[in-house]
């Protein structure tokens, strides 16, 4: 079941089929039991026009985030490990990764504020005082304010390599900015915990042309998804509940950085594609 949220409403799409909810997106993802709520909706109501939820899903879709802060997660995986230990190299900074990768205690960080999140379609930023730039595929979760992981979306945690790699301290500006992160196109809300064989998977278009792909599955991950949800809600409370990216298991080459005009798009397998055009401010 898929949750959508859209300048026309929000939808549950089904078995091909539609629904509008006539509930606040906040009030609605913040059900304890969310598929079971949902199925609920389902069996009371009645389809929409399929011309209706096209209209709202192709030319209303907003990212799937209404107050909810966003969060994300560092070095879950083996590769992201190895990738900032590289670029952080001169900064004598390395041995950090490798401490937070073994460390019981995760690395999470606040991403951003929802309006700075960006939907399916919509511009991600890299920022003018970054040389190196890249895109990070990771399944993101919806988690309500009791902890429950209720649905998944497809996120971008957009990232500058130059400034994180210049000095660990500086990873709030590497990762906090104007639409440094995107979110969509849509809540995946199963009936039970996302399978750890579910891949994810990154493309990079320039010109029309592939520059970059990868794909990872989530049994990479180092930690469990409870586990990263289990620490960040030690000394926090969510009224809405939280949003949490996971990391990242795909890095691109080092030589690679992102160009204004690049297309990236990340599937995660049961949930979509979520697609980005990268720009500047
Ligand atoms: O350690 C810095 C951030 C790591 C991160 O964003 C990731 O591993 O995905
Ligand atoms: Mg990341």
């Amino acid at each position: 079941m898929h949750l959508y949220k859209t300048g026309r409403g929000n939808f549950i799409v089904t078995d091909n089929k539609g629904y509008l909810v006539d509930q606040d997106w906040d009030i609605l993802v913040n059900q304890e039991y969310l598929h079971s709520y949902l199925s609920g909706i389902v069996g009371k109501s009645k389809p929409v026009d399929a011309e209706v939820l096209k209209d709202a899903i192709v030319h209303h879709l907003q990212a799937p985030i209404g107050s909810q802060e966003l969060w994300a997660s560092g070095v879950t995986y083996l590769r992201s490990r190895d990738a900032r230990m590289e670029e952080s190299k001169k900064s004598g900074a390395a041995d950090c990764y490798q401490m937070v990768y073994e460390a019981s205690r995760p690395e999470l960080f606040f991403k951003s504020l929802p309006h700075r999140v960006s939907a399916h379609h919509e511009p991600v930023f890299i920022r003018r005082d970054s040389s190196w730039n890249v895109p990070e595929p990771e399944l993101t979760l919806m988690i309500d304010s009791k902890g429950n992981i209720g649905a998944y979306t497809v996120g971008n945690d957009m990232s500058s390599r130059s400034i994180e790699g210049e000095n660990p301290l500086y990873l709030p500006q590497a990762k906090m900015y104007e639409r440094a992160a995107a979110l969509g196109p849509c809540l995946f809300v199963p009936n039970q915990p996302i399978p750890l064989t579910t891949v994810i998977s990154i493309a990079i278009k320039r010109n029309d042309q592939c520059v970059f792909e990868g794909d990872v599955t989530l049994e990479r991950m180092k930690r469990s998804l409870t586990e990263l949800v289990s620490y960040l809600f030690r000394e926090f409370s969510f009224q809405h509940g939280v949003m949490l990216m996971t990391g990242t298991g795909v890095v691109p080459p080092d030589d690679f950085t992102l160009e204004t005009g690049d297309v990236v798009s990340i599937t995660i397998e049961g949930i979509g594609t979520l697609t980005n055009t990268v720009a500047t401010a």
